[in-house]
């Protein structure tokens, strides 16, 4: 049987806070999802936003759509909330003056592009306006602090919603670190971004949501966590007697820093970033 994270477990092993919904341009209570796999409307070209094209729906998974660009390859499929302001029902793009184009990389000569176009849409179930949901009113500013929880749409394996963490704050940027992954995962995204939501989303919108990483962790590390801490620190283990080892790129003519001596109770395990069997 299928068993949600226990977020509530998570963030008292982790000693940690969620980022609060107002931090996210998300609605507070996610849309429902009434759009059905084979339905066409349009959408913005992910490789080229300039450009409005036909999109199916593939597939579905709460509030969120899988869409593929008619005339593209299956292999450029992406994701977009039912309230995205990316996409809209067809005839929108005509009725505010544009013109529909064929996707980056359309398979075809240009020159079939409008008999394609009709060919597409001739016979086609079109999503009903109805159904498109207004995208919500993001926070004016950036609300976000360092180590809250969040849970982040996986950039690499888009249909992914994940356990992540606030890695950094930046200006109008956060970065995105994936909880018990290696960083190859883990990117920038400005404050208001559409793929990143408040902890317990995935659970309330009925999607499924990734746990933390278990490869390449172990014991006490297995969450990779850093909020305790008010900067990045430069390496993931912090020695209890010896001071940093200097790093190949660091200034040789600085004087070594000062050793830093860390006190801890027996009882406490020091957080994850602390090796606790030594
Ligand atoms: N097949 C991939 C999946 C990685 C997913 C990582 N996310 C959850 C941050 C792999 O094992 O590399």
């Amino acid at each position: 049987t299928y068993q949600p994270f226990d977020w509530e477990e998570y963030l008292r092993e982790t000693n940690s806070i969620p980022a609060p919904q107002s931090c996210f341009k998300q609605a507070p209570h996610s849309p429902l999802n009434e759009f059905k796999v084979g339905m066409k409307l349009e959408a913005l070209d992910p490789r080229n936003v300039t450009s409005t094209c036909i999109a199916t729906v593939i597939s579905i998974l709460g509030p969120r759509l899988r869409l593929r660009l008619d005339g593209s390859d299956d292999k450029n499929d992406f994701w977009r909330l039912v309230d995205s302001s990316e996409i809209h029902p067809i005839g929108h793009c005509e009725k505010t003056g544009g013109m529909l184009q064929p996707p980056l990389g359309f398979r075809m000569n240009a020159s079939s592009w409008p008999m394609f176009l009709l060919k597409t849409l001739n016979g086609a179930e079109m999503a009903p306006a109805k159904i498109f949901q207004k995208e919500p009113i993001g926070p004016r500013t950036n609300l976000f602090q360092l180590g809250q929880k969040l849970e982040a749409v996986d950039k690499k394996n888009p249909q992914l919603i994940c356990c992540a963490t606030v890695g950094a704050v930046k200006n109008d940027q956060i970065h995105v670190t994936f909880d018990g992954w290696r960083g190859a995962f883990d990117y920038f995204c400005k404050y208001d971004s559409r793929d990143i939501f408040p902890v317990g989303w995935c659970a309330r919108s009925g999607h499924p949501m990734q746990p933390p990483g278990q490869k390449n962790n172990s014991g006490a590390n297995r969450f990779r966590y850093r909020s305790v801490f008010q900067a990045p620190i430069p390496t993931p283990t912090v020695s209890s007697t010896a001071p940093e080892v200097q790093s190949p790129e660091a200034d040789t003519s600085a004087p070594p820093p000062p050793p830093i001596m860390l006190h801890f109770r027996k009882t406490c395990s020091g957080g994850p970033l602390i090796d606790s069997s030594q």
